[in-house]
């Protein structure tokens, strides 16, 4: 078991923090607020926290369409992204990437990506360029289990482990593609980690929905790329809560139904973590009770932030966009 108690609180308030993003993002958009779509990460709160308390503050992270969790767990302004969820100009792209989009190179964040696959080129290239710097620096690669079924992924596996580029490709297998189960449109007789397996690489298949099984994997995985010692991948299994985006409501969609979802939601990572965390007496009901009232201050003061930023003007229209 983990003694490390400062380690623990950070997990717990991690989670916490984007479960509460998350629920805020959602009220706003349904006040009409949030302008774009909206994919949430509740329920894979775990693998984000998780995988980023394995990495160094200067290491990368890529993230995807499903990418508040991550640049949360890496460090992101609540504030900044809430507004650039909100369009306004105080956000991390000005107000003109949304949701799908947010980064912050002083913190590692090449980017979440509306690319589903994106990341994997980015991601790999940046494992490169560390390598040829001899910066020391590790990238995660996030990326779902229906972007494992782009191209692309074959392509930096292949590369990665030709050249033993210090990256780590953490699959989130949440059951799902967009309105789509994973079997649908996946071989899953073999483990996706199979793949990365052919090319070489050291995989493993741990709980998403375990915190600390999804830092120990990807600690190790980490560990081992920043000693020089090439490529892994993690698959972490998990479920996503929500529908494919804000608009996927309701089981009218046919691909799942209310008792799995129910299910499931008894297996939601953040209050399992919560109850683990008082059962072994890790963190007691008061030191919660503090890191959750510090989480909803940080929530109130994005609103409030959002509230005061103003949009952007017509006249800048043409700015910080690509033609
Ligand atoms: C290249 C590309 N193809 C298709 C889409 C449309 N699309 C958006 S999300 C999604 C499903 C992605 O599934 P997965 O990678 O498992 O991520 P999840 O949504 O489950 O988090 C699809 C097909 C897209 N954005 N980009």
């Amino acid at each position: 078991m983990i003694q490390d108690k400062a380690l623990l609180n950070e997990m717990y308030y991690r989670m916490r923090r984007i479960r509460r993003f998350e629920e805020t993002a959602q009220e706003l958009y349904r006040r009409g607020t949030v302008v774009g779509l909206l994919h949430l990460y509740i329920g894979e709160e775990a693998v984000a926290t998780g995988a980023c308390l394995a990495l160094a503050d200067d290491d990368y992270i890529t993230s995807t369409h499903r990418g508040h969790g991550h640049v949360l767990a890496k460090g992101a302004d609540a504030n900044r992204l809430m507004a650039e969820l909100c369009g306004r100009v105080t956000g991390y792209c000005r107000g003109k990437g949304g949701s799908m989009h947010a980064a912050d190179l002083s913190l590692g964040i090449l980017g979440a990506n509306g690319i589903v696959g994106g990341g994997f080129g980015i991601a790999t290239g940046a494992a490169l360029s560390a390598k040829k710097r001899r910066s020391g620096q590790v990238t995660i690669c996030f990326f779902g289990d229906g972007a494992a079924n782009q191209g692309i992924f074959m392509e930096v596996l292949n590369m990665a482990g030709l050249w033993q580029l210090p990256v780590v490709y953490v699959c989130e297998n949440n059951g799902f593609g967009e309105y789509t189960r994973t079997e649908e449109a996946t071989v899953t007789s073999q483990p996706i980690g199979a793949r990365a397996a052919a090319f070489g690489l050291p995989t493993s298949q741990v709980d998403g929905n375990d915190v600390i099984a999804v830092y120990e994997a990807v600690k190790e995985a980490v560990d081992r790329a920043r000693a020089g010692g090439g490529p892994s991948f993690v698959e972490a299994r998990t479920y996503r809560l929500g529908g494919h985006h804000m608009g996927d409501v309701g089981f009218s969609r046919g691909y799942r139904n209310k008792e799995e979802l129910d299910a499931r939601t008894q297996q939601e990572p953040v209050g399992r973590f919560r109850a683990w965390l008082l059962e072994n007496q890790a963190l007691t009901e008061p030191e919660i009770a503090g890191l959750e009232a510090k989480v909803e201050a940080e929530m109130a003061e994005a609103i409030a932030f959002v509230n005061r930023s103003p949009l952007p003007e017509l006249s800048q229209i043409e700015e910080y966009v690509y033609a």
